[in-house]
């Protein structure tokens, strides 16, 4: 055994010395240590020695393994030095006098919320998508059944490119056509349901004020599948409430129209400012509108291909429009909207999430 452990040696120490980074250190390494090595080749032998000896190869062979995976330990360290320096030598600008502790950069509250509302949805089965902000006419309104000259346009007023047909959208409920298109095959051919939420800025030719900005976010979420109820919509809108906020909070639910849902519900949350007392961000109501939603009305699914003329009711779904920004507003305690948008570090850097 003495003789062939030294031999192995010898074979060892000439291939490591060639060994000059990570991946043909691993090699190594496997050839040596992985349970088709070298190493375990000589513990298979250990059974054909006679008993007496068998204590003694053991331990040598013990003491070579611990001195082999020592050789890689310190081959390991020597090549990340190496990388290192080469690194630093290949920074020309790099100057040793610069404090090490420079000032760091900071997430947007609105980048903050939409990553912790994304997890929450996430873990409920949700996909997370994202779509264009210059859209066209039919996909903000003539497939979420708002035709042309339709009234409920005017609450949506937008920015108009000099292009034909092309809008910054006013809402994100302007991606469900595309959605139901990119979702609708799975759910007919193997029953998924569709579970999607799509965070993203909206525009609007807007009075600014307290709680109205002209370019703001929201988070979109449908889900569609047979048989999908009010309760479901219910019971997702409170499950994401009480995880954003970690308290209870005090909504309400009131009849809502927009087109295209039906019915439609307005869901509010009582102000956290001022605990409902009205204050400028809840416009003195004591409750702020945060994510009208509803069932998803016949003729969108229809547009988005889901249901079909001869079977209009085969799928239903939920729909709903959270104001990203709003939440925003309640969740930090920032009193007016344009904070947001101004670009004030000192102001936009106080924020964490949980
Ligand atoms: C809509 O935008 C609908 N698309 C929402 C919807 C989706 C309804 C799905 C039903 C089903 P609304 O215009 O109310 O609805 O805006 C939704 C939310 O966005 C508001 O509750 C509010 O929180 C936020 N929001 C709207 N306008 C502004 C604005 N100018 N500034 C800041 N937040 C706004």
């Amino acid at each position: 055994m003495k003789e062939k452990i030294e031999v192995l040696r010898q074979k060892f120490q000439s291939q490591m010395a060639e060994v000059s980074d990570d991946s043909r250190l691993e090699e190594l390494r496997l050839s040596f240590m992985s349970k088709k090595g070298a190493i375990q080749d000589l513990m298979k032998e250990l059974s054909q020695i006679p008993n007496d000896q068998k204590k003694e190869a053991g331990q040598l062979i013990n003491a070579f393994k611990q001195e082999v995976q020592s050789k890689f330990d310190e081959k390991k360290v020597e090549i990340a030095a190496l990388a290192e320096k080469l690194l630093l030598d290949a920074t020309e600008s790099y100057d040793e006098s610069m404090p090490s502790a420079c000032p760091t950069g900071s997430y947007h509250p609105i980048t903050l919320i939409q990553r912790e509302l994304e997890d929450i949805f996430e873990s409920m089965g949700f996909d997370v998508e994202d779509y264009n902000e210059i859209v066209d006419d039919y996909h903000c309104f003539e497939a979420l059944n708002i035709p042309k000259f339709h009234p409920a346009r005017d609450m949506q007023d937008t920015y108009y490119l000099s292009t034909p047909n092309q809008l910054l959208k006013s809402h994100t409920s302007a991606a469900q056509n595309h959605i139901m298109k990119k979702y609708g095959p799975k759910l007919k051919e193997s029953g998924r349901p569709i579970r999607a939420v799509f965070p993203g800025r909206c525009f609007r030719n807007e009075a600014i004020d307290a709680c109205h900005e002209n370019t703001f976010f929201q988070m979109e979420g449908v889900m569609i599948d047979k048989d999908i109820s009010i309760s479901n919509l219910i019971y997702f809108m409170k499950t994401m409430l009480s995880e954003v906020f970690e308290k209870d909070v005090t909504v309400r639910l009131r009849p809502g129209f927009f087109p295209f849902v039906e019915p439609g519900f307005e869901l509010d949350i009582q102000c956290l400012i001022c605990g409902g007392d009205g204050c400028p961000s809840c416009k003195n109501s004591g409750w702020l509108e945060l994510c009208p939603c509803g069932m998803i009305h016949p003729n969108v699914l229809k547009h988005g291909g889901i249901n079909t003329e001869e079977n209009p009711f085969e799928y239903t779904g939920f729909a709903f429009g959270l104001g990203l920004t709003r939440l925003a507003m309640m969740k930090y305690g920032v009193k007016d909207i344009r904070v947001f948008n101004e670009g004030d570090i000192n102001a936009l850097s106080q924020f964490t999430s949980k």
